[in-house]
């Protein structure tokens, strides 16, 4: 078998970076709850992303930092004028267990509308036939990186009084006419996991609109905890260590670099795969930066010669690790059986049968694109 190559690799700091910026702790012995390092990186990544500290709360994870979004805005919590709660949240089957398992776990129902074949996130075309006297809010997915449809989206959530939380768990950095993607719709959800073009480790964020947010958000994550001897909210424990911001600290001077090499990366891949027969790419959106984080491509059987599963295989045997991201839909999962039907997203459902992402981070040789690219193109 040939060199593995997996989906993608964590990007790290050189090591006495690391090192040097963890070194503090061993005299304070201060390791959680908020922290100076975890002070330090959320003025640092508001700074990144050109808002105010007071809009960006951290969290141990993109998950759980979605789930307190969820909650601390008490969604499902009001009642319409028939007295039932107000817990419909339209979103899109076409992405990671996460969004939609955040959704569930706190007491909500996903109403699953279908995707864009263009760009694979929400279709704001179908989002108003979808929305009942019970909905409260949409949560759309900036899938890839890709940016959703967010003035047609924020349009139809402010006609009918919606709330909109973004799941940008992949849209770190992305900016659309030099606006961060962190600034849209009431909040969005970014994750720092190992496998994100920015990590922490394990880590998480949520920017919002309204900065009366952060204290309670900051509670949220804190057990409910508001005073000292107060706990108002039934809260859990969310919160980001020392050891993770410490990483975020460091990988942050280094992300602009990181998405430079990446997107050498996706070009090489567009050079050598561009304008084949039965091969459809994501080329990127008009007035946005990309951060580079995936490469999708759809295979069609019928013009190219083989299948998505095929050419997943293919690549296996030669120990290239392309994922399936995201097949299956979300309303197709086990847990879920016989509450979703996914006829009712087949564009999601199409997609997701011929998706297969491509190996790409910054350290993967322009040489290890060429190869893949090739046994992709050469064993058709
Ligand atoms: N919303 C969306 C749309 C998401 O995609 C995600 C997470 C979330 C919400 C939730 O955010 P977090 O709570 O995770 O912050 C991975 C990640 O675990 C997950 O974070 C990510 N989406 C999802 C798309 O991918 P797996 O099960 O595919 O990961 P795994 O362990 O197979 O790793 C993939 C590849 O990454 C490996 O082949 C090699 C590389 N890798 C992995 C790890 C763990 C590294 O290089 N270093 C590492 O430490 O889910």
């Amino acid at each position: 078998m040939d060199k593995k190559i997996l989906v993608t690799r964590s990007s790290m700091p050189p090591f006495e970076e690391y090192a040097d910026e963890i070194k503090d702790m061993w005299d304070n012995h201060w390791l959680t709850n908020m922290g100076v390092k975890h002070k330090q990186l959320e003025k640092d990544l508001a700074d990144y992303l050109g808002i105010s500290k007071e809009n960006i709360a951290l969290f141990v994870n993109g998950h759980q930092a979605l789930e307190c979004i969820l909650e601390a805005f008490q969604l499902g919590k009001e009642k319409n004028a028939w007295g039932e709660p107000k817990n419909e949240v339209i979103t899109t089957p076409f992405t990671f267990a996460s969004t939609t398992h955040a959704i569930v776990r706190k007491g909500l129902k996903p109403v699953f509308c279908d995707i864009k074949e263009d760009d694979y996130t929400l279709d704001p075309d179908k989002i108003e036939a979808l929305i009942t006297d019970r909905t409260c809010a949409i949560v759309p997915v900036h899938v890839y990186g890709n940016l959703c449809d967010t003035e047609k989206i924020e349009k139809i959530a402010k006609k009918h009084n919606l709330k909109v939380i973004y799941d940008a768990a992949h849209a770190f950095s992305v900016e659309k006419n030099g606006v961060s993607s962190a600034i849209f719709g009431d909040a969005s959800m970014f994750s720092f996991h190992a496998t994100k073009v920015f990590n922490t480790i394990e880590g998480g964020a949520v920017c919002f609109k309204d900065s009366s947010m952060k204290k309670v958000l900051n509670e949220w994550k804190n057990f409910g905890i508001t005073g000292p001897e107060t706990t108002e909210f039934i809260g859990g424990n969310a919160k980001m260590n020392e050891f993770a911001a410490a990483m975020g600290i460091c990988n942050l001077r280094h992300l602009d670099h990181e998405i430079e090499k990446r997107k050498r990366v996706f070009e090489q891949y567009v050079k050598n795969l561009y304008g084949v027969a039965g091969i459809k790419l994501n080329l990127g959106q008009n007035a946005v930066k990309s951060n580079y984080a995936y490469f999708p491509v759809l295979f069609d059987k019928d013009k190219f010669g083989k299948s998505r599963d095929e050419v997943f295989d293919l690549l296996a045997e030669h120990g290239i690790g392309a994922r399936k991201y995201f097949y299956p839909l979300t309303n197709s999962y086990e847990c879920y059986e016989g509450m979703f039907d996914v006829k009712d997203t087949p564009v999601a459902y199409k997609v997701s049968l011929q998706v297969l992402t491509l190996p790409i981070y910054s350290d993967l040789k322009i040489d290890d694109v060429d190869r893949i690219c090739e046994i992709i193109l050469n064993n058709c």
